[in-house]
């Protein structure tokens, strides 16, 4: 049985599998420009966060009606239930879908068709976290957070999320601030390409209640005082830190000097289509290659209930 755990990183996305973008493609009579299933992989080989961006955008081009995000929502839910996970909080990017002309609406509605019957169809709770994209205007992330307002009963929280470097959080000021008002939780990527001083930036003038990665702390010691002093949790990702070149290695992951230093941190898996895992996936591989114990294993997997914005009756219900 594996571990039960909870999910706090998770572009829905990122989970689309290169059969599920060609089943889609053909579907809406989208052309990929991929051969099959194995061109497609082929291209999983990035440098850098940029790249998969890139990659990670284009392929978006065949989710478009309501019945598509519910879909794949569905199917990652299945995935993530097969591997322990109780309960997840899902990124989606709904700049990235209204840019190509895929209306809010569906997909919240699509993505609510699947979320709406996760408990009973595979035991797995769920909120949604709306992330503006940090390399867009701060602009578009406010008229983004307006339109999403007709949907904000099923909306937890808002992340912000892309190309860090060159896009500080205190960019996005004021619509955080904007998103408090409505009662909204708030989440940050900070310290996964981009500086320490995000990492600062993000909890000072969002007020975020964690950070998304935040492996980058780890070059400021002052910074990892804070963040353990005041438990702030971070959401490691280490399938995705190695993909995208964050680490070297695997093996030179951060992950157990973080838990040595005693941050909060909890293992997810980010993009897991494109990763080469989802949340269990993660937890074997810190588990196998950096020799975390069972205890630590437990911690991580404890952490991820705490961190989670679950009510405290509910949190213990799901451990
Ligand atoms: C992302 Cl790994 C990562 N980093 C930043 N933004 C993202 N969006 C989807 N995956
Ligand atoms: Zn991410």
């Amino acid at each position: 049985m594996p571990l039960p755990k909870a999910e706090l990183h998770l572009h829905i996305e990122g989970t689309l599998e290169p059969e599920t973008a060609f089943a889609l493609a053909a579907r809406n009579g989208v052309t990929l420009p991929y051969a099959d299933t194995d061109a497609l992989r082929e291209a999983y080989r990035f440098t850098d966060l940029q790249s998969f961006l890139d990659l990670y955008y284009a392929l978006m081009d065949v989710l478009r009606t309501e019945q598509d995000f519910a879909d794949l929502a569905d199917a990652y839910l299945a995935r993530a239930a097969a591997q322990g996970v109780r309960h997840a909080e899902i990124f989606f990017d709904p700049q990235a879908h209204l840019k190509r002309g895929v209306e809010l609406g569906t997909v919240v509605e699509g993505l609510w068709r699947a979320l709406g019957r996760s408990e009973q169809n595979h035991g797995v709770s769920t909120q949604l976290i709306l992330c503006f994209l940090r390399d867009e205007s701060a602009d578009s992330a406010l008229r983004t957070l307006r339109a999403a307002e007709p949907w904000l009963d099923r909306i937890t929280g808002v992340g912000l999320d892309s190309a860090e470097v060159g896009h500080p959080p205190a960019k996005f000021r004021e619509v955080f601030r904007a998103a408090a008002d409505l009662g909204l939780r708030r989440v940050a990527h900070a310290g996964e390409e981009g500086p320490p001083q995000y990492i600062t930036e993000a909890l000072d003038v969002l007020g975020v209640e964690r950070i998304d990665h935040g492996l980058r702390c780890m070059e400021d010691p002052a910074l990892v005082d804070r963040l353990v002093r005041e438990r702030i949790p971070l959401t490691v990702c280490p399938l995705s830190n190695v993909r995208l070149h964050t680490v070297a290695s695997l093996a030179e992951h951060p992950l157990p000097a973080m838990l040595d230093a005693g941050l909060v941190c909890t293992v997810n898996s980010d993009d897991p289509a494109y990763f080469g895992g989802y949340a269990g996936d993660n937890f074997d591989a810190v588990r196998d290659t950096l020799g975390l114990t069972e205890e630590q294993l437990r911690t991580l997997a404890r952490n991820s209930f705490l961190a989670a914005f679950l009510e405290h009756d509910e949190e213990r219900r799901q451990r």
